[in-house]
């Protein structure tokens, strides 16, 4: 038997972080932290289907204990991993309102970390890939112990962003700006490791489009004349897209990363600004997008140059492989 050298995402951080002289270390230790919440996380993903038997069902059990839900437990998990170690100001989720303090018992440091600790949870029951998206920023505010301003930056100042899918494998996808860069779990060793050494979105990739049709009567004009190309219907498009929708945003992405072909989430007329949030879902993809060679866009303007007014605000979101999302822009111009 023959022994390839493998890489650990602690030591892709590390090696990382060398090339900076000037680093502390602390960001790598957050990525660390954050590859440590996902292993957690994956093992109770990995039981979910017992959910009914063994908790985590939002009840109360039979000793009158509280039993969590699964997100609210990716919550806990994720915000324990990282509420100690003196690196972050704050932080913010998408299961919670506001900006998260760091416990006063603990001391503070210079970043931030948001999260969406387990999207696509209402797919859990059947089986089906969810995912954590996360995003890191630097503190820019002079409150001491960090505020909501140090969580409300565009996504163009981002420092890192990454998502694990809990899919038919757990994987760690991330970039910190010099490419993107994907970890398989071998569950025998706990180890995430380098599987995916910088990805680049295929182009032209597959031909695929991933959207919820069944909000297609409340689509505006362009949306429409979009979806009507795509699928070949309106006499303009010889070679139709293939249509593949999860309805769990990080496996609907993570398939178009590997794949090519692009996710929309579009406004329409019963939600104005989409579904998805800037903030725990659009910016930290997009970022990953972008390092990727695709685009993320509002289908006007790119999503990481929207300057966030509010943690949980939500945006129109197409992203995936460039040429595909300008085409999308293109239609949508109609509507402008
Ligand atoms: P969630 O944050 O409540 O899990 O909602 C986000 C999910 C995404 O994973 C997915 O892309 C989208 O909602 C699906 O929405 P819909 O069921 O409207 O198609
Ligand atoms: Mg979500």
């Amino acid at each position: 038997m023959t022994t390839k050298s493998v890489i650990t995402i602690e030591r892709h951080i590390i090696e990382a972080e060398r090339q900076y002289p000037e680093a502390t270390g602390a960001f790598s230790n957050i990525l660390s932290d954050v590859a440590f919440a996902a292993k957690m996380i994956a093992k109770e993903v990995r039981r979910a289907g017992l959910a009914d038997i063994l908790g985590y069902t939002g009840e109360v059990n039979v000793q009158g204990e509280d039993v969590k839900k699964l997100d609210e437990y990716a919550h806990e998990v994720i915000f324990k991993a990282l509420d100690h170690t003196g690196h972050l100001c704050g932080m913010a989720s998408e299961e919670v309102e506001d900006f998260i303090p760091i416990p006063d018992r603990f001391p503070t440091g210079k970043y931030c970390v948001l999260f969406d600790p387990l999207d696509g949870s209402s797919n859990i029951e059947a089986n089906v890939s969810v995912g954590t998206i996360f995003s890191v920023h630097r503190k820019i505010s002079d409150h001491e112990r960090g505020c909501a301003e140090d969580c409300l930056q565009p996504g163009y100042k981002q420092i890192a962003a990454g998502y694990v899918v809990y899919g038919s494998s757990t994987m760690l996808v991330y970039t910190t700006g010099n490419g993107v860069h994907g970890f398989t779990l071998e569950p025998s060793i706990g180890e995430f490791l380098l599987s995916h050494p910088d990805i680049r979105i295929p182009s032209p990739g597959q031909r695929i489009f991933s959207a919820n049709e069944g909000n297609y009567r409340n689509w505006s004009a362009g949306q429409r004349a979009l979806v009507d190309h795509l699928k070949g219907v309106d006499g303009t498009n010889p070679k139709p897209f293939s249509a593949r929708y999860i309805g769990s945003l990080v496996a609907d992405f993570h398939r178009n990363l590997l794949y090519g072909g692009f996710f929309m989430y579009p406004a329409d007329s019963k939600s104005p600004n989409g579904k998805l949030r800037l903030l725990y879902e659009a910016a930290p993809l997009a970022m990953i997008a972008e390092q990727a060679g695709g685009r993320a866009s509002t289908g006007f303007t790119r999503i990481n140059e929207i300057e966030p007014t509010s943690l949980h605000q939500r945006t129109p979101l197409y992203i995936g492989s460039a040429e595909y999302v300008e085409l999308a822009e293109q239609f949508l111009a109609q509507d402008a």
